[in-house]
């Protein structure tokens, strides 16, 4: 097995499907060589507490206490809070449980104290002994916003409060966010750049929108690789399909990798998709992407990081 020690890694990723290959790769790559580049498009303030989800997503997957249900929240969670707030009539619609509300508490106590969201979040990754570098994409907000039927929706009321259900006419990025000195310097050390099987449009596209991340993922001189989300026709989790669908797009690997474009060195896609993706475009591997435990996750990250060495 490769370990990768020569190697300094990035990975960008947003939700689900992003911190399991985060995991995998955590699990092959030594911490000081990998960096995963997190979306804070779905970040919201909420009650007063500020809340992230795709950032605490990657932070419990890492530190080995998510929720397997859903993906997203801890393992073991409790849910009194939030019961006696839906028993008070308060906003009970963006589910938090008793754990996770400490780390949105903790998170919005030092950030009103003046630390940075790239401060807070190494807090919280050393209280939970995750070594690995997990950054945010920008420490400034950058609220991603869902157009619909010309009605404009906060990411969260879209996504959890509408169940996705409204169809997707444009995805709104702001355009003025700016990349922390943290993420400059990983993408400048870069050897390889792994986009993770995320969301295209409303995990990944955010975190390449920050100035001047694209350009950095652009002028990395070695191998930039992406995960399809999209296998068999649907998306692993979440909404990627159904907006595919819905902007007018195939629902297919070879969809995600025009999206991305010039950016990429080279694809992976599954199995289940064999020979659909014109391998004459740009380099592909065809290999199995399903991450259903800790070993597949490890699996992936490892035929990942081989395919992408051998673009280097
Ligand atoms: N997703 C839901 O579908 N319903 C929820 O009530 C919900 C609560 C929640 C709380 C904390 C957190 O970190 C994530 C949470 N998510 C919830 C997931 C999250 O909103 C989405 O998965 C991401 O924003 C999409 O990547």
């Amino acid at each position: 097995m490769t370990t990768f020690s020569n190697h300094k890694i990035v990975c960008l990723a947003g939700g689900v499907g992003g911190a399991k290959l985060a995991d995998g790769l955590a699990q092959i790559v030594p911490p000081e060589n990998l960096t995963i580049i997190v979306n804070t498009g779905d970040d919201f303030a909420h009650m007063g507490l500020t809340i992230c989800p795709d950032l605490d997503t990657v932070l419990y997957r890492l530190a080995g206490v998510a929720n397997e249900e859903t993906g997203w929240g801890r393992a073991g969670e409790s849910w009194r809070v939030m019961a006696e707030v839906g028993r008070l009539g308060g906003p009970d619609w963006f589910r938090l449980g008793d754990l996770d509300l400490a780390t949105h508490l903790t998170r919005t106590h030092l950030l009103r104290q003046g630390e940075s969201l790239t401060a807070v979040t190494r807090h919280l990754c050393q209280k939970f002994h995750v070594q690995t570098a997990v950054l945010p994409m920008s420490n400034q907000p950058a609220p991603t916003m869902i157009e619909s039927h010309g009605r404009i929706y906060p990411f969260q009321e879209w996504f959890v409060r509408k169940r996705w259900q409204p169809p997707v006419s444009h995805i709104i990025l702001p355009d003025d966010v700016r990349v922390p000195a943290a993420v400059s310097l990983a993408l400048e050390r870069a050897h390889i750049i792994v986009i993770a099987p995320s969301n295209p449009f409303v995990s990944i596209d955010p975190i390449l929108n920050v100035y001047p991340i694209r350009e950095m993922v652009m002028d990395v001189p070695r191998a930039v690789v992406a995960v399809s989300p999209i296998v068999g026709g649907t998306a692993v989790k979440g909404p990627a399909a159904k907006m595919m669908r819905e902007m007018g797009l195939a629902v297919s690997p070879t969809a995600v990798a025009q999206h991305y474009g010039s950016l990429l060195d080279g694809f992976i896609y599954d199995q289940q998709d064999k020979g659909q993706v014109d391998s004459a475009a740009m380099p592909t591997l065809c290999t199995d992407t399903m991450m259903y435990n800790q070993e597949d996750r490890r699996q992936l990250a490892q035929t990942v990081l081989a395919f992408a060495a051998r673009l280097a």
